[in-house]
């Protein structure tokens, strides 16, 4: 397979990737960006706002959703990363757990792939990223989507989490992905209870200290409608709190719907660590 045409992630500077979902099901912006034009449009207001990168899922992966075949899923997403790369230089990742959507979207422009599955949903997807050169996203999560959240136990949810995501950093290295490629994400949210989460956002600079870029995806997430009592879209001021922990503690990327204010506070809280603003 060619290389896809920008395979390189600049991530000198944390940054905030945006969130559109191409699905009827997503939890928070399920149904308003299925149409095409819809997605597009979304995405390149997220560019405006301050997003480094746009990540683009045809999959919910939401607490008991259902899996979609790999054709539905190109359907919905091949349209607007095709035509998001011809209007915007930022990288495109398509959050897939599949490596025949993975190739489709790095052929129409995409440069990063968010697994969810930390390249175990389809045993092909390691051989895309090592031959693609992509970065790549490991995420953790406990079980499937569909019951994930059907009583997550853990010994030690930080432990568990960091010797899954050292197994999976040494199955791609072993498998010919190169080390700098590799991107790791705690799961916040995927088979974890509220303190299961909170554990993870109290104790991230353990998942940084393992030395590849930490992302983070809390956004509107569950755990922020438990602690403040609000529905999906109550709950960005409470993103915007994990935004500046997470960066806190090291971490690179922040996934998040709502780019202008997780921006905002990003570069606000950069430029006191700085001692000056930051571009
Ligand atoms: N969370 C979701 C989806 N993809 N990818 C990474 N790397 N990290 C995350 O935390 C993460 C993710 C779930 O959020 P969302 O896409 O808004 O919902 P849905 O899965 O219902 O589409």
């Amino acid at each position: 397979m060619p290389a896809a045409p920008t395979c390189s992630l600049d991530l000198s500077f944390p940054c905030i990737m945006g969130v559109v979902n191409v699905t009827p099901d997503s939890f928070s912006d399920g149904g308003r960006f299925l149409a095409a034009e819809d997605a597009l449009a979304q995405a390149l207001t997220l560019v405006r706002e301050g997003a480094a990168i746009v990540d683009i899922g045809g999959e919910s992966t939401r607490p008991g959703s259902e899996p979609v075949p790999a054709a539905r899923e190109l359907e919905r997403v091949l349209p607007v990363i095709d035509a998001l790369a011809g209007l915007v230089g930022v990288p495109i990742s398509v959050d897939t757990t599949k490596a025949e959507v993975a190739r489709g979207a790095l052929a129409a422009g995409a440069s990063l792939i968010n697994d969810v599955s930390a390249l175990r949903g389809d045993a092909q997807m390691v051989d895309v990223v090592a031959e693609s050169g992509c970065p790549v996203c490991l995420m953790h999560m406990k079980g499937q989507p569909k019951t994930m959240q059907d009583d997550p136990r853990y010994d030690d949810v930080v432990d568990e989490v960091l010797r899954f995501l050292e197994e999976r950093m040494a199955f791609a290295l072993a498998r010919g992905v190169r080390e700098d490629q590799l991107l790791i994400d705690p799961g916040i949210g995927f088979g974890k209870t509220v303190e299961h989460n909170l554990a993870l956002l109290r104790d991230l600079h353990r998942i940084t200290a393992l030395g590849r870029p930490v992302v983070v995806g809390a956004s509107r997430k569950r755990f922020l409608g438990a602690i403040l009592g609000a529905e999906p879209e109550g709950r960005t001021i409470g993103t915007v709190a994990t935004t500046v922990i997470g960066l806190l503690a090291g971490a690179h990327v922040f996934r998040v719907h709502d780019v202008k204010p997780n921006f905002e506070a990003l570069r606000v809280a950069l430029a006191v660590l700085e001692g000056a603003p930051t571009t």
